[in-house]
């Protein structure tokens, strides 16, 4: 039966790319030179497709290969950074709900929609690989599907590495850190990198907070009274709360074994794990994602949590104070990511938010003031800009010092970049996970709409979408699961060991960036040397096709934000 509907659905999608643009009946292969967003436009906003193949017209068909839209393209323009041409074909004035194609000459794109709505099943399904990330716990099958699988790495007996051992917990010392999510495509549980990702999931349950409570994930939580997304995050933030020391309140910088382990399924590696060195920007992360998640909880009927947050965030913040600038030095015997930083002002500032945003406190609030820096993309390692969310968006608003007009005027550079950049997107700097780059310059739009009400912003946000869905140098659709050419190969060990042919679904890889050469062999894997086009769909490219919690949180929320505005 299941067979029988795959093939249906694959003659049909032959039949309508054999008949959509060709002139005689050859079979055609959608062209990697048409590069439109693989699943589709709201049919209110603007249009975009990029042309590689050069030409002054375009048409736009049904199925059946019927012209129902025809357009003149745009100049050739070069961008130095895909180190191509692309032609601009706007089909914006085109409202017509459908599945259509793109035709150039007798070229044809990937099929893609135009509907009121779109984003419905990826939003759920970005926040879902959540669930496929948990860590010491069965995949039922009947939430988990054909990617069910065994707990692994119950991390009951966590050993205290000697960089992180003290009076209170001496060499040798055990602990229990249970639960959370793996960081990546590794087994790992980083607190820093934890910090922002679970942040911004709060972020997105607080702002999209109607959107969220109506989603329905089907994970085993699905049924109680909070939304899935609080679920999820919960499980996160529990774990980090384990990996505070409450003899002292400092926190652990990660959770790992010594080396990388190998590609195989978490329940077939047994390593010793640790926890190890505290450090300052880990104890500052972890407190102003507590003071965050305590205000939130509060919210809900989590008394209790919000209390222990709290509690936790304040022990953080003391930490903190008495060992300012402990940044983490990996030991000799551990090789695993390191998450290192040496400029911590970034990290006092948005532990100071949260912290006088939670406590109303005079002394943080003078921390607040004194640290402030300019707004920018928020990465793991440059957080500022998450304190000058929170101020803006809190319930009573904090704006002091200029911080929402240096905030717009990050948003207003972002757009202005996006308008002078041939692939109609603002990211002109390409770093190891650029694409959660693009989507957390999505969500900074995102927010300048919420304050502003400018639909500028929107628009610019669903650039950076179409961005992320296909319309990039690389011609592929950054998530997994999701659009007609995306990533089968990402470096992510449980979906290369679990047997199952496609990858864990709802994953946006780390995307096109040339940091590293050196992770395929390069007299097997061609790489471009330009940074928007130097990505490829290999295991062995960590640095291009990984995974990451950070990555897909900016996601979650410019997918839930984008389909509840268009709800
Ligand atoms: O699998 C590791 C991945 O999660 C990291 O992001 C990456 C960079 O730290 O390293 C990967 O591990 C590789 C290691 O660095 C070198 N030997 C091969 C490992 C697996 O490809
Ligand atoms: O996202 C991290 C990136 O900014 C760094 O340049 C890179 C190398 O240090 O590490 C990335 O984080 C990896 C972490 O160290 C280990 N787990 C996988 C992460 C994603 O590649």
């Amino acid at each position: 039966m299941k067979v029988q509907m795959t093939i249906k659905v694959f003659l049909t999608s032959c039949l309508f790319l054999l008949m959509a643009c060709s002139r005689e009946e050859d079979v055609q292969t959608p062209s990697d030179d048409i590069l439109i967003n693989q699943i589709g436009y709201v049919s209110s906003s603007s249009k975009y497709a990029l042309l590689r193949i050069k030409s002054d017209n375009f048409q736009i068909k049904t199925s059946e290969g019927k012209v129902v839209f025809e357009g003149e393209t745009g100049p050739p323009e070069y961008w130095e950074l895909s180190g191509d041409s692309v032609q601009l074909a706007d089909f914006s004035d085109f409202t017509t709900p459908g599945t259509y194609v793109l035709c150039v000459g007798d070229s044809v794109s990937y099929p893609f929609k135009i509907a009121d709505r779109l984003y419905g099943e990826l939003a759920d399904a970005v926040l879902k690989s959540y669930y496929y990330a948990r860590c010491g716990v069965d995949l039922e099958e009947r939430y988990a599907g054909k990617w069910h699988r065994k707990a692994g790495h119950p991390d009951t007996s966590v050993v205290v590495h000697v960089s992180a051992v003290d009076a209170y917990r001496p060499k040798g010392t055990i602990i229990a850190s249970s639960g959370g999510w793996y960081d990546a495509g590794d087994f790992g549980k980083y607190v820093v990198n934890s910090g922002i990702s679970t942040y911004t999931l709060l972020l997105s349950s607080r702002l999209n907070k109607e959107y969220h409570q109506a989603q329905n994930l089907n994970i085993p939580e699905s049924n109680n009274e909070l939304p899935d997304i609080l679920d999820e995050t919960l499980v996160n933030l529990k774990w980090m709360l384990t990996m505070q020391d409450p003899n002292d309140g400092g926190v652990y910088h990660k959770l790992t074994t010594k080396n990388f382990v190998g590609f195989v399924m978490p329940s077939e590696t047994s390593d010793q794990r640790y926890v190890v060195q505290k450090t300052t920007a880990a104890t500052l992360d972890f407190a102003a994602t507590m003071a965050y998640a305590s205000r939130v909880l509060s919210t809900y009927s989590l008394n209790e949590l919000a209390n222990e947050t709290a509690a936790s965030a304040e022990k953080a913040w003391q930490w903190a104070l008495r060992h300012p600038d402990m940044v983490y030095e990996q030991p000799g015997d551990i090789s695993t990511g390191a998450y290192g930083d040496n400029n911590l002002e970034d990290e006092w500032f948005w532990a100071a938010v949260e912290m006088y945003l939670l406590t109303e406190n005079d002394q943080c609030l003078q921390k607040v003031q004194n640290a402030i820096q300019q707004p920018g993309t928020p990465t793991w390692r440059r957080v500022n800009t998450l304190g000058v969310i929170s101020l803006l968006t809190s319930e009573k608003r904090r704006d002091f010092s200029n911080i929402e007009q240096d905030f717009l005027s990050y948003a207003d550079l972002l757009l202005t970049k996006e308008e002078e950049s041939p692939y109609i997107v603002s990211i002109d700097h390409f770093a190891w996970g650029s694409n959660s780059d693009v989507a957390n310059e999505g969500m900074l739009k995102l927010i300048a709409f919420r304050l502003t009400g400018d639909e500028k912003y929107l628009a610019s946000a669903r650039n950076d979408l179409d961005y992320i869905l296909g319309r990039n140098a690389t011609g592929y659709s950054f998530v997994t699961g999701f659009g007609s050419k995306s990533p089968m190969h990402p470096h992510q060990r449980i979906s290369s060991a679990d047997g199952v042919e496609a990858p864990m679904p709802g994953y946006l890889v780390g995307g096109p960036n040339t940091n590293v050469f050196t992770d395929c062999d390069p007299d097997k894997v061609q790489r471009s040397r330009f940074p928007a086009s130097s990505y490829v769909d290999e295991e062995c490219s960590y640095s291009t096709n990984e995974t990451a919690i950070n990555w897909n949180a900016p996601l979650v929320f410019l997918v839930s934000a984008l389909d509840g505005i268009d709800r």
